[in-house]
């Protein structure tokens, strides 16, 4: 397929060589230029990359770099034809994801928001779960796009819900991080082998994925990015905001997103989530170890 891939972030880059890996006619844009992707062109502005394109992907910061993708000056709104496809694997509000797709749907174009989880090693390997809103339609023409880039797709319902579910994942997420950041804190604090606690999630119910993941490299305080803090403390805001929209509290959440704001004032914001372990060790005044560190 002629594809338009707009943003070579950590995760757009790799997804965009897996698209020219797997035969797919693609051409590039990035704000900053000097990005590129092997094998695949390179245009000028979004509204150039997007010409005659039959499938545009976006995978930009936020709501606000959709917007400038799209409706901004050299935007892709003057380019887009009847039955082109807008993807969208940006994480962003759900609700602007509707009116975006409602301002579109009169040129006859097909908004079909794709957020994925899986973060960077994912993304490389082609292993990422799209978790997708829209039509039944554009979604079937996008499968040979999807199968290039992931190993699953989730279709949750009309254009909206694929990021309304990625905000009810991540809100997970962070709650369950943030849990065991906790338990691990206390732990030391009252002088209890973090390694044994590990193994003790592990062998009981309070075992999760997310804590099978993160505890290797908690436990070696390696703190690099899979996935930024800053990217984490953008999708609890949206949560926030979406929930507020729907009139719904969420008092665990509210008091976490306090945590990732400390933790950006203290400077975290480009490690990876789980440093904000390091803010609760500086309250407590300990530092969680494991036998490996
Ligand atoms: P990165 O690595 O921070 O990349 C962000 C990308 O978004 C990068 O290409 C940026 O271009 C681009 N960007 C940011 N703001 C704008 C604006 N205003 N206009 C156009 N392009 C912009 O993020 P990831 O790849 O890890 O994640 C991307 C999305 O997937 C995000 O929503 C995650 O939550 C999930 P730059 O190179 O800085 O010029």
């Amino acid at each position: 397929m002629r594809v338009a891939y707009l943003g070579l972030g950590i995760m757009g880059q790799a997804m965009a060589t897996n698209l020219v890996k797997a035969g797919h006619e693609v051409t590039v844009w990035n704000r900053t230029p000097g990005k590129t992707v092997e094998g695949a062109a390179v245009a000028p502005t979004p509204a150039a990359a997007a010409q005659g394109a039959e499938v545009i992907w976006l995978c930009v910061s936020d709501t606000d770099a959709v917007h400038e993708v799209v409706f901004g000056p050299d935007g892709i709104e003057r380019s887009l034809t009847e039955g082109m496809i807008i993807a969208d694997s940006s994480t962003i509000s759900p609700s602007a994801t509707v009116k975006f797709a409602e301002t579109l749907a009169a040129k006859g174009v097909k908004w079909v928001d794709a957020p994925m989880t899986g973060s960077k090693i994912g993304a490389r390997d082609g292993t990422l779960v799209f978790i997708v809103g829209g039509d039944e339609a554009p979604v079937e023409a996008l499968k040979p796009l999807f199968a290039a880039m992931g190993k699953k797709i989730f279709r949750m319902g009309e254009t909206g819900k694929g990021q309304a579910t990625k905000l009810a994942m991540n809100l997970q997420i962070a709650m369950i991080y943030e849990g065991f950041a906790e338990a691990l804190t206390l732990a030391t604090k009252l002088g209890v082998d973090t390694q044994q606690l590990v193994q003790l999630v592990e062998a009981t119910m309070v075992r999760s994925g997310v804590v099978e993941y993160k505890a290797p490299f908690v436990l070696q305080r390696d703190f690099t990015p899979n996935f930024p803090l800053r990217l984490m403390h953008k999708d609890i805001r949206l949560t926030l905001e979406a929930a507020k929209e729907a009139r719904v509290k969420l008092p665990g959440l509210e008091t976490v997103e306090e945590v990732y704001e400390m933790a950006t004032e203290d400077g975290h914001q480009d490690l990876d989530y789980a440093a904000t372990l390091t803010l609760l060790e500086k309250w407590a005044g300990v530092q969680v170890k494991g036998k490996a560190a």
